[in-house]
C-alpha cells in the first residue's frame, strides 16, 4: 500500500507536461497533459524568454498540425525562428521541417507543393514560414510568385518587426520613430523614418488569393482558428501574425502578451481576414487606448518620451492608428 493512501493526491504541476497531469480523470486533463496532442515544436530550443515568435509559431503550426491530421511539411526561412529551433545537430521541430535561404522559403514552399501534387500526394499540406526580414523584404518576389501562382501553401509571416537574428536591424516592416540598430534614436528625427508603409496584408490581397488574415500572439485562439480556416482551403493562403520581440523591442519578457494586446487595441495593428482580396472580418477594437500606452512599454520608442516628450512624433503615431481605425472599421 502506498504512503499516500487514503489520503487525496495533489498534483503541483497541474497544467504543465508533467506526468501528474496524466493521473487525473480525462476530463480534469489539460492539453498539454494530452500525449496524443501535437507539439510541433518542443522544449530545448533557444529563444529568448517571452520570444513571441516561439509562441506564435508554436500555435500556428500545431493548429495547422490538427487541421492535416499531422500530414504537413513546412519550409522556414532563415531567421531566429530557425536559429533558435534547429541549433545542429539538434532540433526542436516533431514534423518535417526544412530550412530554406533567407529569401527562398515561399519557393521551397512551392517546390515542396509541386512534388506532392506530381506524387498525387493531395493529403500532405504545405505551410511555408519566416521573420519579416525574409519575408516583406529579401522573399518578396519569391511569395508574390507563389501568389500570383495561386501555389497550394500557407505561408505565414511572423512580423517582429526587424532584422532580430543578426541584432536588430531595420526592415520594410519596422514602425515609424522605432529605435533599431540602423535607425539610432539620434537627431531631430530619432528613429525610423515616417515613409509610405510597407503593409505585406494589403499587398497580399492586391494578389486577390483566397484567404489573407493577421494574427498577433495576444489571441491565441484567433490564431488558431485563421491557421485552421486557411488549411480548409486550397491555393495560396497568407498569415501575417505580429510577435512581440522582447530582446528588439526592449520590453518586459512578461508584457509579451500585453504589448501585443496593446498593438491591436490602439489601432496600430489591425486585426482582420480577407477572401479573394475582399475584405471579409474584422476583429473590432474591445476597449481603444492611445498609442502611448504601447509605445511606453518599448524601450526602442523612449526617445519619445526622454529626455524630452516628443508630443509632435507621438501625433504622427496616434494619426496612423486613428487611419487603420478608420479605413479597416475597427471600432
Ligand atoms: C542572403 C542573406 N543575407 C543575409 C543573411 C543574414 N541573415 C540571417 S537571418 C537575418 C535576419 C532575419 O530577420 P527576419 O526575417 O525578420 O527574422 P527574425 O530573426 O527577426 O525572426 C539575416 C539578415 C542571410 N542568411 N542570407
Ligand atoms: S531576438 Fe526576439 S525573435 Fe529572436 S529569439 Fe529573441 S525574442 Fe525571439
Ligand atoms: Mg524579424
Amino acid at each position: 500500500m502506498s504512503a499516500t493512501a487514503g489520503r487525496p493526491i495533489k498534483f503541483y504541476q497541474v497544467g504543465s507536461h508533467a506526468a501528474g497531469n496524466r493521473l487525473l480523470d480525462p476530463e480534469l486533463r489539460s492539453v498539454a497533459a494530452d500525449p496524443q496532442r501535437s507539439n510541433s515544436i518542443t522544449k530545448g530550443h533557444r529563444a529568448c524568454q517571452g520570444c513571441g515568435e516561439a509562441l506564435g509559431a508554436r500555435y500556428a503550426l500545431d493548429a495547422a498540425m490538427r487541421a492535416t491530421g499531422g500530414q504537413l511539411i513546412a519550409a522556414n526561412a532563415t531567421g531566429c525562428l530557425e536559429v533558435f529551433s534547429t541549433p545542429y545537430p539538434e532540433s526542436s521541430w516533431q514534423m518535417p521541417w526544412l530550412h530554406s535561404l533567407f529569401g527562398n522559403a515561399p519557393a521551397v514552399a512551392t517546390g515542396i507543393a509541386a512534388a506532392l501534387k506530381a506524387k498525387g500526394r493531395s493529403d500532405v499540406r504545405v505551410v511555408g514560414q519566416g521573420g519579416d526580414g525574409g519575408t516583406v523584404d529579401i522573399g518578396l518576389a519569391c511569395l508574390s510568385g507563389m501568389f500570383e501562382r495561386n501555389d497550394d501553401v500557407l505561408y505565414i509571416c511572423y512580423d517582429n518587426e526587424a532584422y532580430m537574428n543578426t541584432g536588430v536591424q531595420r526592415s520594410g516592416s519596422t514602425p515609424p520613430a522605432a529605435r533599431t540598430m540602423t535607425t539610432q534614436a539620434v537627431g531631430s528625427e530619432p528613429g525610423n523614418a515616417f515613409g509610405q508603409g510597407k503593409n505585406l496584408p494589403l499587398i497580399a490581397m492586391a494578389h486577390e488569393i483566397p484567404y489573407v488574415a493577421t494574427a498577433t500572439v495576444a489571441e491565441l485562439r484567433d490564431l488558431e482558428a485563421k491557421v485552421e480556416r486557411a488549411m480548409g482551403m486550397r491555393g495560396a493562403r497568407y498569415l501575417h501574425v505580429l510577435v512581440t520581440c522582447p530582446l528588439g523591442w526592449s520590453c518586459q519578457a512578461a508584457d509579451t502578451i500585453k504589448v501585443a494586446r496593446l498593438a491591436k487595441e490602439s489601432g496600430l495593428f489591425p486585426v482582420f481576414e480577407a477572401t479573394d482580396g475582399v475584405l471579409s472580418g474584422v476583429s473590432k477594437i474591445r476597449r481603444r487606448r492611445p498609442v502611448e500606452e504601447y509605445l511606453r512599454l518599448q524601450g526602442r520608442y523612449r526617445h519619445l518620451f526622454e529626455p524630452t516628450r516628443r508630443e509632435d512624433v507621438l501625433t504622427r503615431v496616434q494619426a496612423l492608428a486613428d487611419r487603420n481605425i478608420e479605413r479597416f472599421g475597427l471600432v
